[in-house]
């Protein structure tokens, strides 16, 4: 594939070092004759300290680790750009990224919040979506998340909320989870939590890919034109792929059959060109409006419903460059909200009042001290001229005598600019100093209210069990008492069903009466984008498939963009069946995979391999598991013995026609006769994800 080049990616080539060429050196550029044995005193004598390759060797390993991320640790990265559509938003801001149409070079860091650095990908968490805009008039940073909101208003109160959500202290269970007593008790006595809980209860929590997931700036931030007018934004990022998630159920067994399952799959698919994308959207309000809504913009608990203010679209942004080193980038890339540029301004929300003081912080311990903007992944395009100097880690050999303002000595540089300057918007502050959280902060469910009314009943199901399963863990039973307590202002039914399932009495009226509205763009199944690109679909093989329906299935699919592989119970070429064909090759051992890895499976015609497939519960359970989580199960001829051995015989019609039924789509032909259509119809119900009316509650897997 041709090599993208931006400038970002020709400046980081000065910093990039060919592994394996050369000879073998000290850090001092000493070659050694020897690497695999200390110096010591006789073959079987003490190392002597004289061995300074060793010691340097030692010591450098010994200090190879940094302190993880406090929140936010685990992550994935990758480069691609932002290019803005047009010159539209040219009269509500001077950035330049947003208006200039140019591609912009864009380093962006997903994560989930609440585990260390080695923990599973599929765990229950928010998202975070950062992302670095290396601009020409410097590094703009929109360090968002997954969902739209926030646990709390304000940063003061950050410390707390992650000391309940991280492991308990006395022994640092449970891991990257929020089933557990302390974060429950914060929650169950903060209210202001509850719009956030509910997202984070919901499918929104269990992304099938960081490439499938919805991005939001959070707090109302401010863009700024040349005649210094201030225009409030949220910034929206809509993936192309539309917004998928995976069921509880498999997020647990993928977080033991493949921890990096979503690492993973972002690496694999813009490794192999399938470059993700998104749209990136504005909510624009006027300055005027400010107190309009029935909720303060500076809120960061709430949204701003988008049938009241539409998301317009500004721009595209396409992630296509994996980094070359983990560390050296995706560890080390440093993001701050106070990371602006001219254009983009802040606005007065309390939360990100705090994280313009945070994310500086934090980097000087992370990175150890104050020049982690000079590393590769951080530094800017935009010309660096500063007389800040000295300190751990200073890269630049700074030439000159002077290194203050105002100079004569060094001609008055660097200069004070006059145009293209970040000059701060001119807002009027006026106030006591007071600890007071304002009366327009107080609302603290009828957001919460308006995200459950939302939801499809297959989202609401998948909410109440979240809620049972978490507050299930939580062992002390006044802490699910108050937490139903609080749901009972979100919504009765919604209280209820909770209670039911984890002991509480169910409290005897609503708290808060509903005010019945919605907003459908909350709802990931109600507007659903069907696409089938670089769906997954597995196809279980064995000695005897007949190899020509076979590579017809996979052919088929591929053509539509559908990621295929074969699974067999051993890998390598398999004996071909009666039909001929082939040769076929399995990709895969089926037992080293599970169908929690995959979107659909299908198993091809061929009686010898639909009776050793039959007998291998490896393979029966792989074909039930996938039918109890409503996904597309696909199967012709022979190959109906395992599906019906799985358990899926109330679907499959008796016949050569083309049956399709609750996302089970089969046909009784063997390949010669197999229409085309089979192949047309499994790829419509791939494209439609899972078969949701599919009841499969008894299934066992
Ligand atoms: Fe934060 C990291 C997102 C509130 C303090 N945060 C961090 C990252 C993301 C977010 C995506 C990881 C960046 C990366 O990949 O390196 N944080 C958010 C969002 C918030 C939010 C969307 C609310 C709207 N954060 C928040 C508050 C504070 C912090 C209120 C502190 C007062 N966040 C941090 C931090 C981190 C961080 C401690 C840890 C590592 C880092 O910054 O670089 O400073």
């Amino acid at each position: 594939m041709a090599e993208q080049k931006d400038a970002k990616h020709e400046q980081l080539e000065a910093a990039r070092v060919e592994a394996g060429e050369g000879y073998l050196t000290t850090q001092q550029g000493v070659r050694v004759d020897h690497t695999d044995d200390s110096l010591s005193a006789g073959q079987r004598g003490p190392t002597l300290l004289e061995d300074f390759h060793a010691r340097e060797k030692i010591t450098h390993f010994d200090h190879e680790r940094i302190p993880e991320r406090v929140v936010h640790a685990r992550g994935a990265g990758a480069y691609g750009y932002f290019q803005a559509y047009d010159d539209s938003l040219a009269d509500h801001t001077t950035a330049e990224f947003l208006t200039s149409g140019e591609q912009i070079p864009v380093f962006v860091r997903f994560s989930t919040v609440a585990g260390s650095r080695g923990s599973a990908d599929t765990v229950r968490d928010v998202r975070g979506f950062a992302t670095k805009f290396y601009t020409r008039q410097g590094n703009y940073d929109l360090v968002g998340n997954n969902m739209p909101v926030f646990f709390i208003q304000d940063g003061i109160k950050f410390p707390d909320f992650v000391h309940a959500v991280k492991p308990e202290p006395d022994n640092e269970i449970p891991q990257a989870q929020s089933a557990h007593d302390t974060f429950w008790d914060f929650v169950s006595l903060q209210p202001e939590t509850l719009h956030m809980v509910l997202w984070l209860m919901s499918d929104r929590a269990l992304p099938r890919s960081y490439r499938m997931m919805q991005g939001f700036g959070v707090h109302t931030f401010r863009l700024v034109n040349a005649r210094g007018e201030g225009t409030f934004v949220k910034f929206h990022w809509k993936p192309l792929l539309g917004t998928h998630s995976l069921l509880w159920d498999e997020c647990q067994k993928i977080a033991g059959k493949d921890p990096d399952f979503n690492r993973r799959d972002l690496w694999d698919c813009i490794d192999s060109g399938q470059f993700p994308e998104w749209e990136l959207g504005v909510q624009l309000v006027p300055e005027s409006d400010e107190h309009s809504f029935d909720f303060d913009l500076l809120d960061a608990t709430k949204i701003i419903p988008e049938e009241q203010v539409p998301v317009r679209p500004v721009g595209r942004m396409v992630l296509n460059r994996n980094p070359e080193n983990f560390f050296a980038e995706t560890e080390q890339i440093a993001f701050h909200t106070a990371n602006v540029v001219p254009g983009i301004d802040f606005t007065n929300d309390p939360l990100l009042q705090a994280r313009n003081f945070s994310y500086l912080d934090t980097q000087l311990i992370r990175l150890g001290g104050p020049n982690f903007a000079q590393i590769p992944v951080n530094r800017p395009i935009a010309e660096v001229q500063h007389n800040q100097r000295d300190g751990y880690g200073q890269q630049k050999i700074h030439k000159g005598r002077t290194s203050y303002f105002k100079n004569s000595i060094g001609g008055g540089c660097p200069a004070i600019a006059d145009s293209d300057v970040f000059s701060h918007y001119t807002e009027r502050v006026d106030g006591r100093k007071i600890r007071e959280r304002s009366e327009s902060f107080r609302d603290f469910y009828s957001q919460a209210t308006l995200f459950w009314n939302s939801m499809s009943e297959v989202e609401r199901e998948h909410i109440v069990s979240a809620f049972r399963f978490e507050l299930g863990k939580v062992v002390d039973k006044e802490i699910r008492a108050r937490t139903v307590t609080e749901l009972n202002h979100v919504d009765h039914e919604l209280a209820a069903r909770v209670a039911e399932g984890i002991g509480v009495r169910t409290p005897a009226a609503e708290a808060t009466p509903n005010h019945g509205r919605s907003s459908p763009a909350l709802s990931q199944l109600n507007a659903p984008v069907n696409k089938l690109d670089t769906r997954k679909v597995a196809v279980l093989v064995a000695d005897g498939t007949d190899a020509v329906g076979a590579q017809r299935l996979v052919d088929e699919l591929t053509k539509k963009g559908v990621i295929v592989e074969l699974l067999a119970p051993a890998e390598g070429e398999l004996r071909p069946g009666a039909s001929g064909g082939g040769p076929l090759s399995a990709d895969r051992q089926l037992n080293t995979m599970a169908s929690v890895l995959y979107d659909a499976v299908a198993v091809p015609c061929g009686p010898d391999a639909a009776r050793t497939l039959s007998g291998d519960g490896y393979a029966v359970h792989f074909v039930a598991e996938a039918y109890k989580h409503a996904k597309p199960v696909a199967g012709f001829g022979s190959g109906l013995d395992v599906l019906r051995k799985a358990g899926v015989t109330e679907r499959i019609a008796e016949g050569e026609q083309v049956t399709r039924d609750h996302g089970v789509v089969t046909s009784t032909a063997a390949e010669q006769s197999l229409p085309g259509e089979f192949f047309d119809t499994f790829a419509d119900v791939i494209a439609e994800h899972r078969a949701w009316d599919r009841k499969t509650d008894s299934v066992p897997a």
